[in-house]
């Protein structure tokens, strides 16, 4: 049986109001087992209007569970998107707040800007002829779920997790760079955390790209020029801890930095 529009609406104001008041949240399928991905996508998006409702913008989408370490982690093993919007955008060396989420973790991401707006399902190389500029960046998720535990179903009405990201300000044309196989440094307080590789976004960003694209056109969506794509988190992601101070250093894209205040 189909939800009726009213308790999409329902579930959408549930994980907003979870994001926006850091309270986590039973699964939305503790409840509702039948709850369909298409549905869940659906429900995403209705809590992104809310957002833009209350002035938000939409500056990007990103693309999660691309890596194998990625879908290791947290038990999912299907890639999915979710949309960024302004509030969630974070300057090179910025301060965050811990206690403005309910328990963030930070990952090291490749970013792509866009230099024209596509649609359809191209390949890997037509999508990367859609983008102006390639940078490194930290996301930083943080699940409005219980104990950062869900269903691809689950997480998908979640938005992917995607709360904030700071993009490294060292934009590189793609064809400068071997962007299938960049070395991903990620340090908190100096010591090295995660070492990885672009190459274990999909084997090559560019794919998760054309594989973000391809699923928004069954939407009838695309991309504008000027948005940001995440490609996905290159390796697992590292909780974070008052006083932390993370850098990432991508080969050939320099370093990005957050703080967390303490
Ligand atoms: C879901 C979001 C995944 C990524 O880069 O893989 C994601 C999560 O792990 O909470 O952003
Ligand atoms: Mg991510």
């Amino acid at each position: 049986m189909a939800l009726s529009e009213e308790t999409i609406e329902a579930l959408a104001e549930k994980v907003d109001e979870a994001a926006r008041t850091t309270t986590p949240l039973t699964m939305l399928t503790a409840e509702l087992p039948e709850l369909t991905l298409d549905e869940a996508y659906t429900i995403q998006r209705a809590s992104i209007a809310r957002r833009l409702e209350r002035g938000e913008r939409l500056v990007g989408m990103k693309m999660g569970l691309t890596s194998r370490a990625k879908m290791e982690q947290m038990g999912v093993h299907e890639p999915i998107y979710g949309h960024l919007t302004s509030s969630m955008t974070l300057s090179d060396g910025a301060t965050i707040a811990h206690g403005d989420y309910c328990h963030p973790r930070v990952e090291p991401e490749i970013a792509f800007i866009m230099g024209a707006d596509i649609a359809g399902t191209p390949t890997p190389r037509e999508a990367l002829a859609a983008v102006s500029g390639v940078c490194g960046a930290l996301e930083v998720i943080d699940s409005r779920y219980k104990d950062f535990k869900f269903t691809l179903i689950d997480v998908v009405a979640d938005n992917a997790s995607s709360t904030g990201y700071v993009l490294g300000t060292r934009v590189r044309p793609a064809s400068e760079l071997d962007l299938g196989n960049l070395g991903m440094v990620m340090s908190v307080n100096g010591q090295v955390v995660e070492t990885g590789s672009s190459a274990a976004i999909l084997e090559h960003p560019a794919r998760s790209l054309a594989a973000l694209i391809t699923m928004l056109h069954a939407r009838g969506e695309g991309l504008k020029k000027g948005q940001v794509v995440l490609a996905g988190g290159a390796t697992k992601a590292v909780a974070l801890k008052p006083g932390d101070q993370v850098t990432l250093e991508v080969e050939g894209l320099g370093r990005v930095a957050l703080g967390v205040a303490g």
